[in-house]
């Protein structure tokens, strides 16, 4: 196992807004838990579907079991967000025979001018990953496809790439990776977004100094003109970890990570930053909420002006937003560091 630097920071680039950009207070139905959103930005406004995990306090969990419901908020500027007030999924409308138990982790990818949201679907005989079509208004979900189980976290890129649609994915292979955690990041194509295939490793999870658990997609990619820049989740385990969270003990910790994908063949990384781009910091990130030191980015925008607005979950309990400029995250990617 590698060694792990006790503390980690986010890369100097990167400028935390001030809070939370949304959290259970600005949620007009029974919300708790407002996290791992994906973002995009579609017919001049800003788009995020939010991950509500609600029911349980601190003091009832786990005896009251979480729901969970995927929320809709608009906002012209990416920052104060407004949200709707009806629910665009609850699992608590599922019936018992429904195969379907819910879905989370939603990230929005628009293609050609529409929309597509990539889920994590637990299911009654595993965990899976989706895509599905959403109507303009963003209210009606529509399953287009699901991988084989023990997949779960997907993004699609923004655009067709030598004809084919391409996803990032991170499947969970037990069996071959000694029965524990050792989870990769993988990519596939498909001509249609239900057949996939011509499936090939990105990124290796001991390719990541601060990862020892996995590593997985986190918001689409982004085109620049020297590559995809692409961020992803690391996840280190330390046993040591004491309560950090409502649960006895929470031992993972989630950072974000960078690298550059080669425009023409995203299989192959040009660079990565051997550092963190996002680290647990701030007090909503390390001392409050369900899970602490937990940073998940969906959602990822590069604006005209060159800023990069980066969303992400803290704490599986708030959404925040980091931004930096598209240059620097691409020296991160590119500089030789000692
Ligand atoms: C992962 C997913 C995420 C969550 C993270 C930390 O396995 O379930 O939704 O943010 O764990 O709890």
């Amino acid at each position: 196992m590698k060694i792990l630097k006790p503390k980690l920071h986010s890369a100097e680039c990167i400028i935390k807004a001030e809070k939370p950009v949304l959290t259970k207070d600005d949620i007009p139905y029974d919300a708790s838990l407002i996290f791992n959103a994906g973002v995009a930005k579609y017919k001049g406004k800003y788009i995020m579907v939010f991950r509500n995990d609600y029911g349980p306090t601190e003091k009832t969990y786990p005896k009251v079991r979480f729901k969970t419901s995927l929320g809709l908020a608009t906002s012209d500027d990416g920052i104060n967000w407004k949200v709707s007030e009806k629910t665009i999924f609850d699992n608590k409308n599922l019936l018992p025979e429904d195969e379907i138990k819910r879905l989370y982790d939603p990230r929005i990818t628009v293609i050609d001018g529409k929309p597509y949201l990539c889920m994590a679907m637990d299911t009654h005989h595993g965990v899976r990953g989706c895509i599905a079509e959403i109507d303009d208004n963003f209210e009606k979900i529509n399953i287009i496809s699901a991988s084989a189980p023990d997949n779960r976290n997907m993004v699609l890129f923004p655009e067709k790439i030598n004809g084919k649609y391409v996803r990032l994915e991170r499947p969970f292979p037990v069996y071959s990776r000694g029965g524990k955690d050792r989870f990769d990041l993988w990519l596939s194509t498909s001509p249609d977004l239900v057949f996939w295939g011509e499936t090939e490793l990105v990124l290796a999870v001991e390719d990541v100094p601060y990862a020892n658990d996995k590593i997985g997609p986190a918001a689409p990619p982004i085109k620049t003109d020297k590559g995809w820049l692409t961020v992803f989740h690391a996840v280190d385990i330390d046993n040591k970890r004491r309560k950090n969270g409502w649960e006895r003990t929470w031992k993972k910790r989630y950072c974000a990570g960078i690298m550059l994908l080669d425009l023409n063949d995203p299989t192959k990384v040009i660079g990565m930053s051997k550092l963190p781009l996002i680290a647990p910091e701030t007090y909503y990130e390390t001392q409050s909420g369900f899970r602490q030191h937990v940073i998940f980015p969906g959602g990822m925008i590069l604006e005209d002006d060159g800023e990069v607005k980066i969303y992400y979950g803290a704490s599986d309990t708030v959404e925040c937003l980091a931004t930096a400029k598209v240059e620097d995250l691409i020296a991160l990617c590119t500089e030789k560091r000692k």
